[in-house]
């Protein structure tokens, strides 16, 4: 008999462990993997490295853990952040209770002992009062259902499912399919190895240089003289780190200062530039200016003008996709082991035994690599069949679309919680800083219904309701839905296109989480 299930041993399911542990709550996490480190542990392709920054992307529970752990470059690589993780769970003892290669497959709430019976694909049966999803965002790595897939001769791969022991392209034809983020960092490796890569491009990225370097000691060493106010600022920002942020219009400065303020952004390298504007993600004309300068930008990089004109991203506004952030990404299309093959026009008909066919002409490649994308925020959570009161489904409540109470609760699925849900910023922020908030309300409620002795939390249908309501409305604000993105769910065939993370930022929606926590829990009922 538990206290708490935890989904997942990612960065989310470890700091709810460790929390829960504190509070004196029993907990067991169940992990698909072989190790923890979630997207971390997964995503092992060549180039894989955050696009935040290594001292904001970091937990800050611990002032000893933040203190002590020094990063190596200014964006961590894979690698370190994999160790980082696994760090973690050493230094506060969590690996035993984490159950490693278990995929949670089943959980139901039974209405008589108001708890979550919990089943693993292992056989384990286990019941728990509170039943907690730390399943991640990106999580559910999707291969396009491809015809001729099967018949493929060569070694296929997906970025978020990478062999442990790497694999070397060295003299091997190689075909990339998709240009998302995890596409734009492998393809600069994969380019120095192979013998040819063929990138398949549906749609072209706006991707931001990194100018990634080794970690600056000075600035390391201000950062740490002052962690808590670096950290506080985070959590109170917009996006769950501190960037310059400009108040003004696009349109209301003159075209010189603005592309002055561009350059400037561009040679800083990372995902502050859509803050250069207050009105970049508000105003298609704002947009179209930064959209121009990325343009100007990759024609001055790529030499061939047909192959840069293929690169430029011209369907939907700069940032309503995710912005990209690569090392050398653009001008890895000058080398003359690559081609780019356009299949927005003409898209792939076939995988044959020798490679990928489209317009007609067959591209004869050894090792195909899917840099498809997930099935972003509900997927891994609908894997699992999860059944709230009276068998409720949540596949069935999501049919339309994901539903939640601040991205953090479900009506109909008492004590059930989501880390960094649909409907929570997730997904627009540093994921750390919003897991950290997330997994420290949980536990505060937690101790709320222990201190109160009541047995469940619930969300109202009418809370619910007014949340998604104001989720959509503020969502509908911005150029996002303007974009067939993974926010908006449109990458997987036939799942509803609703923006699915919350744009009002992160520091706001702290503030309404802990407003509805300190009215007694507003818009929850609690028996
Ligand atoms: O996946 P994606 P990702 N035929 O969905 C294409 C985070 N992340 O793994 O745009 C041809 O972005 C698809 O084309 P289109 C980050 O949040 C972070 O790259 O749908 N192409 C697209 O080009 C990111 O946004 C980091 O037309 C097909 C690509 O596949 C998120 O994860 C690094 C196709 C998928 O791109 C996901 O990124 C990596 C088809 N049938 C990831 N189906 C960092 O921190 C799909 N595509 C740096």
């Amino acid at each position: 008999m538990l206290d708490a299930v935890i989904v997942g041993a990612g960065f989310a399911g470890m700091y709810m462990l460790h929390k829960l542990r504190a509070l004196g709550l029993t907990a067991r996490v169940f992990e698909a993997g072989t190790g923890v480190g979630g997207t971390w542990y997964w995503n092992r392709y060549p180039g894989a490295r955050c696009d935040v920054e290594s001292m904001d992307y970091s937990y800050s529970f611990s002032d000893e853990l933040q203190q002590e752990w020094r990063w190596t470059e200014r964006y961590a690589a894979q690698p370190e952040i994999l160790k980082y993780a696994n760090h973690v769970a050493d230094r506060f003892d969590l690996r035993r209770d984490i159950q490693l290669e278990t995929r949670v497959t089943r959980a139901v709430f039974d209405e008589t002992t108001s708890r979550w019976d919990v089943e693993t694909d292992r056989g384990d049966r286990v019941s728990a009062r509170f039943c907690v999803m730390a399943t991640g965002c990106l999580s559910d790595a999707q291969v396009p259902d491809f015809e001729g897939l099967d018949s493929f001769e060569g070694t296929w791969y997906h970025t978020g499912r990478w062999p442990h022991q790497g694999v070397d392209f060295t003299g091997r034809r190689v075909g990339v399919i998709g240009t998302g983020s995890s596409a734009i960092q492998s393809i600069p490796i994969i380019a120095k190895q192979a013998r040819h890569l063929y990138v398949f491009q549906r749609t072209p990225n706006y991707s931001m240089p990194a100018q990634n370097a080794p970690l600056d000691a000075e600035y390391e060493r201000r950062v740490k003289a002052a962690y808590a106010d670096f950290r506080r600022q985070a959590r109170e920002s917009r996006v769950g780190f501190v960037t310059e942020r400009s108040g003004d219009s696009a349109l209301a400065v003159p075209a010189a200062e603005r592309e002055r303020e561009y350059e400037k952004r561009w040679s800083r390298g990372g995902l502050g530039f859509s803050a250069a504007y207050a009105d970049l993600l508000m105003s298609k004309d704002a947009n179209d200016t930064a959209a121009d300068f990325f343009r100007a930008k990759i024609r001055a990089i790529v030499r061939d003008p047909a192959v840069a004109d293929l690169l430029c991203p011209t369907s939907y506004p700069l940032g309503t996709k995710r912005l990209c952030v690569d090392t050398g990404y653009y001008a890895t299309f000058n080398l003359d082991n690559v081609t780019l093959v356009d299949v927005r026009k003409q898209p792939i008909e076939v995988i044959t035994p020798k490679g990928v066919r489209t317009g007609g002409v067959e591209y004869a490649v050894d090792d195909l690599v899917f840099a498809t994308g997930f099935d972003a925020m509900t997927g891994a959570l609908l894997n699992i069949d999860i059944r709230g009161r009276g068998g409720r489904r949540l596949d069935a409540e999501w049919a339309g679309g994901p539903r939640t109470y601040l991205g953090l609760t479900v009506e109909g699925f008492p004590n059930l919680f989501l880390i960094t849900g649909p409907g929570s910023p997730s997904v627009l922020s540093n994921m750390i800083v919003s897991i950290e908030q997330h997994v420290d309300w949980i536990a505060d409620c937690m101790s709320h219904l222990r201190a109160r002795d009541l047995a469940t939390i619930e969300a109202t249908l009418e809370a619910q309701e007014a949340w998604v309501q104001h989720v959509n409305e503020v969502g509908h604000m911005t150029l996002y839905p303007l974009a067939p993105s993974w926010y908006m769910g449109a990458n997987i065939p036939g799942k509803p296109r609703v923006f699915m993370p919350y744009i009002g930022g992160v520091g706001v929606y702290r503030q309404k989480c802990d407003e509805v926590a300190a009215k007694d829990y507003e818009g929850f009922a609690l028996r």
